[in-house]
């Protein structure tokens, strides 16, 4: 098998330590796996050549873990990165596990749980700040609501909003560099979460004290549970400058969070979504918010942590052939054919140029007789997917 495919340091994969450690558990059923310890996770992902780990708190220092627990324990997990090369570029806090966030963390009603979520936060962020992290991402899992009625609408956004303006805050108060990332999910583990989707988080980090210390974490699966092409988020995301890190994984449409492995699905999504990441040379980390099938035992998670890293170089290698592919290219420049004098004249407003653009003939008919030839681009497309070409 071809080397090009062997995964790196260099090409910056990462796990959340929750995704090779989830030991298969369902609403419907018991754990399937043994759990397995973070310092385990990191020697494995190592050997296949995985960047780094992420984490929640409570993936590496349990809950009710005493400060010395915690010293040791991350002392520990320090050394076990430093001996595979390993980092931990993002964290995370867990606000959805314990009972006390049953109604939300920074939107519960009950203050004192909305205070407790920063004050664990803010632990959280010493810690992964300690461990090196430079995002840290808010996944509002619990921030949501089964019964409207029993709260007020506005106040659960404002409320989020003061945590959010409260936590960068103390990021610049302790001197950290930091950048936060917010990730949405429309459902699930709530009948109904606040800020569902990237888009609604892009308009809520406009409204923050300071925007540019915020950006987005999108998630393929969410999107796609949505109903909403991923594809499209993540451009505006990108346009926008708030791609701060991703989470890539799979997903059928209309289905629980499936969290499946990456481009086990919808191979072509998977496809544009790696030639959009690669060919603007986005810098950040590709990080898989997936897990192996409940069918699975150990081997079976290392089949999929493998199985994600390599797709995404297979879908990298595609995407460097459609753009040297001549036929595509020639294709694709008489489908995006410019038109210097007309774009420039669209482009800035001034009362002349209105004047000039009310003069302008396009002669409608003619340009709409005129097909796309998007049906023989498609077709290339799938045929460079499918390795015919
Ligand atoms: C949880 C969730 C993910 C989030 C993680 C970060 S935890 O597994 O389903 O989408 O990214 O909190
Ligand atoms: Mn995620
Ligand atoms: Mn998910």
């Amino acid at each position: 098998m071809s080397d090009l495919f062997q995964p790196k340091p260099s090409d910056r994969f990462t796990f959340g330590l929750w995704t090779v450690g989830n030991p298969g558990r369902d609403p419907f059923g018991d754990a399937v796996r043994p759990t397995v310890a973070p310092t385990y996770s990191v020697k494995k992902l190592s050997e296949l050549g995985a960047y780094g780990v992420n984490l929640h708190d409570n993936d590496l220092v349990p809950f009710d873990a005493t400060a010395s627990e915690r010293d040791q324990i991350v002392k520990e997990f320090k050394q076990a990165l430093e001996d595979c090369g390993m980092k931990v570029p993002m964290a995370t806090t867990n606000l959805f596990f314990h009972p006390v966030f049953r109604d939300g963390a920074f939107t519960s009603n009950n203050p004192k749980v909305r205070a407790f979520a920063v004050q664990k936060t803010m632990s959280a962020i010493d810690l992964g700040v300690e461990l090196g992290a430079e995002i840290y991402v808010f996944w509002g899992g619990r921030e949501g609501a089964e019964v409207d009625a029993s709260k007020n609408g506005p106040d659960t956004i404002k409320w989020f909003r003061d945590s959010i303006n409260f936590l960068c805050d103390y990021v610049k108060d302790q001197g950290y560099d930091l950048k936060f990332a917010l990730e949405a999910k429309p459902n699930e583990p709530r009948g109904d979460i606040y800020m569902p989707t990237t888009g609604h988080m892009l308009h809520f980090i406009e409204t923050l004290d300071d925007p540019p210390m915020v950006g987005v974490n999108p998630e393929f699966a969410h999107e796609t549970m949505a109903g909403l092409n991923f594809l499209h988020g993540v451009i505006q995301a990108l346009e926008a400058g708030k791609l701060f890190h991703i989470d890539l994984n799979d997903q059928k449409m209309g289905r629980f969070d499936q969290d499946l492995r990456f481009g086990s699905e919808n191979i072509k999504a998977a496809f544009l979504l790696v030639k959009l990441l690669e060919d603007a040379n986005w810098g950040g980390m590709k990080h898989f918010d997936a897990h192996a099938y409940r069918t699975e035992d150990e081997e079976g998670v290392w089949d999929f942590a493998a199985g994600c890293m390599r797709t995404y170089l297979i879908l990298k290698e595609k995407a460097k052939q459609f753009n040297e592919d001549a036929e595509i290219q020639g294709l694709l420049a008489e489908i995006q054919s410019k038109d210097a004098e007309l774009e420039a004249l669209i482009s800035g407003y001034s009362a002349d140029k209105a004047s000039q653009l009310r003069g302008r003939d396009f002669a409608p008919d003619q340009i709409a007789a005129k097909g796309h030839a998007y049906e023989k681009l498609d077709q290339l497309t799938v045929e460079v997917l499918l390795g015919v070409r």
